[in-house]
């Protein structure tokens, strides 16, 4: 079999390390970008497997009978679309992995709160003495997790994971919620949305959101009304049915059972009570015990980049949501925290649009925001969007950004940084984005 490695990122050189591990020869790797991040260490580590950068070789595409595709190359890709044979295969490492493992496998994906929750399975999983294997789109790609020989999986699974994955027969499966993201890759949301339905396609058992807008209209008409067979448990915020997870006034509550109070949960913010819900409800589904389960929530105080805690300064929360990537998570964020202060957030936002409608901040901003501190490619976008109902200062860069939030605040104020946006306009991924937030707050 003639097997080309599509990208030399993360996915990219775990699938080469996959199949030199296996003995099964990789006719070559190729990727677009001139100095792909994994280039140096591929180079050094498997200096027989030849890989072309710059670009996707035509003569290579041809004769390719199995192309292993990196999420982040389309595969409507027009180079390869112009030269890949008939009746070659598409696939991806999740495809990969799900073809080489028989335990069982907890797959979330959704537009926001995937990393949470997953982290959170995970956690729970560990504490009830089960050894699991962690990652995917959180960023350990699939296949790594192959060498530590889990007894499960738990996986963030994205849309670009999901287009080339037909094999997976998750123990259970989730969709989190739908909102716009990723227009600059999709036509539109109704293609997205497919892309991450996929995930239920042989899914044994549904976790899904009940008060979500789109996610129910996604499942079988029966399990769309909540109901649990056995095979089907909701999460809300809402007063739970008989075997869902819900909330009972100020408690987590599994149908009429009270399970802990919001005062113990550990995270920040509404918007994580619900990623708590879900977390419970997957957990039931493999079988984890609730006061495990129960014990996390208790302690698990949230990732990097979410609603991060970064310091009070002068009575003032500064808060990192740099993960705050697409519209949808902005808006979470801007709801679910609104209660935390008594007076308004100043919103530093902005960076990468991928072509998202903003339209949702309008009202939010108007009704939760003291000003919005506007950054990078969407600036000018959002700056015609916002400056009539709310005002809007642009800035140059973080440290500007900094400097302007301060500026607005007024006695009683937070600043949140949610850009609604991807950071790669003016930083490496959010990450870099976030700590250098971080590191310019802490100066202050
Ligand atoms: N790229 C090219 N040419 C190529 C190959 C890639 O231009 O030939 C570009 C892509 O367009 C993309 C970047 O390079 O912008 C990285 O693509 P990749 O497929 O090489 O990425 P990996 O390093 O393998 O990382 C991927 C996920 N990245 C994407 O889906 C873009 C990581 O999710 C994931 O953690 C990792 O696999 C391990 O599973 C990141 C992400 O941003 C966090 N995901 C998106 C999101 O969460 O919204 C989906
Ligand atoms: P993902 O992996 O899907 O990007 P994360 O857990 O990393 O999700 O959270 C990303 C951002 O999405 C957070 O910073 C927060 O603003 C928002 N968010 C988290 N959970 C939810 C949720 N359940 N619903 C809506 N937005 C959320």
């Amino acid at each position: 079999m003639n097997t080309v490695i599509g990208g030399l990122g993360e996915t990219g050189f775990s699938c080469v390390q996959y199949f030199t591990a296996q003995g099964i020869p990789v006719a070559a790797v190729i990727d677009t970008r001139e100095n792909p991040p994994k280039l140096a260490e591929f180079k050094a580590l498997y200096p027989n497997i030849p890989v072309y950068t710059g670009g996707f070789p035509r003569e290579i595409i041809s004769k390719t009978q199995q192309l292993i595709l990196s999420p982040g190359i389309p595969k409507n890709h027009p180079d390869i679309i112009s030269a890949l044979p008939a009746g070659a295969e598409i696939i991806g490492d999740i495809e990969l992995l799900a073809r080489n493992i028989s335990v069982p496998v907890v797959a979330i994906t959704g537009s926001n709160g995937k990393s949470t929750v997953t982290t959170l399975v995970g956690e729970m999983a560990k504490a009830a003495g089960i050894r699991v294997g962690v990652g995917g789109n959180l960023g350990i790609p699939a296949l790594a997790l192959l060498a530590e020989n889990p007894e499960l999986y738990v996986l963030e699974l994205s849309s670009f994971q999901l287009e080339t994955t037909h094999s997976l027969r998750p123990k259970v499966a989730t969709v989190l919620n739908i909102c716009a993201d990723h227009l600059d890759r999709y036509a539109s949301v109704d293609e997205y949305t497919a892309a991450k339905c996929r995930i239920f396609q042989n899914a044994e058992q549904v976790v899904f959101n009940r008060q979500d807008p789109i996610v129910p209209g996604l499942l079988p008409p029966s399990d769309a009304r909540g109901r649990n067979d056995g095979n089907c448990i909701s999460f809300g915020l809402d007063l739970p049915l008989e075997n869902q997870y819900g909330l009972i006034e100020d408690c987590l509550a599994r149908g009429n059972e009270h399970l802990l109070t919001l005062s113990e949960v550990k995270l920040f913010g509404r918007h994580n009570v619900v990623n708590a819900l879900a977390a419970l409800a997957l957990g039931e589904s493999i079988g984890l015990p609730i006061p495990v389960m129960l014990s996390v929530l208790k302690t698990f105080t949230g990732l990097a980049h979410r609603c991060e805690w970064v310091r009070e300064l002068n009575g003032v929360p500064w808060i990192n949501d740099s993960k705050g990537t697409n519209v949808g998570a902005t808006v979470a964020a801007l709801q679910g925290l609104a209660s935390d202060i008594a007076g308004k957030w100043v919103l530093i936002a902005g960076g990468v649009g991928k072509n998202a409608d903003f339209t949702p901040l309008k009202p939010l901003v108007q009704q939760h925001c003291r000003a919005v501190v506007l950054l990078g490619e969407a600036q000018e976008e959002l700056y015609q969007l916002l400056h009539s109902v709310i005002p809007c200062l642009r800035a140059r860069d973080m440290a500007d950004a900094v400097s302007k939030a301060l500026e607005s605040l007024r006695i009683g104020d937070g600043v949140l940084l949610s850009p609604a946006c991807a950071s790669t306009d003016m930083f490496q991924n959010f990450a870099e984005r976030g700590e250098v937030f971080k590191r310019v707050v802490e100066s202050l």
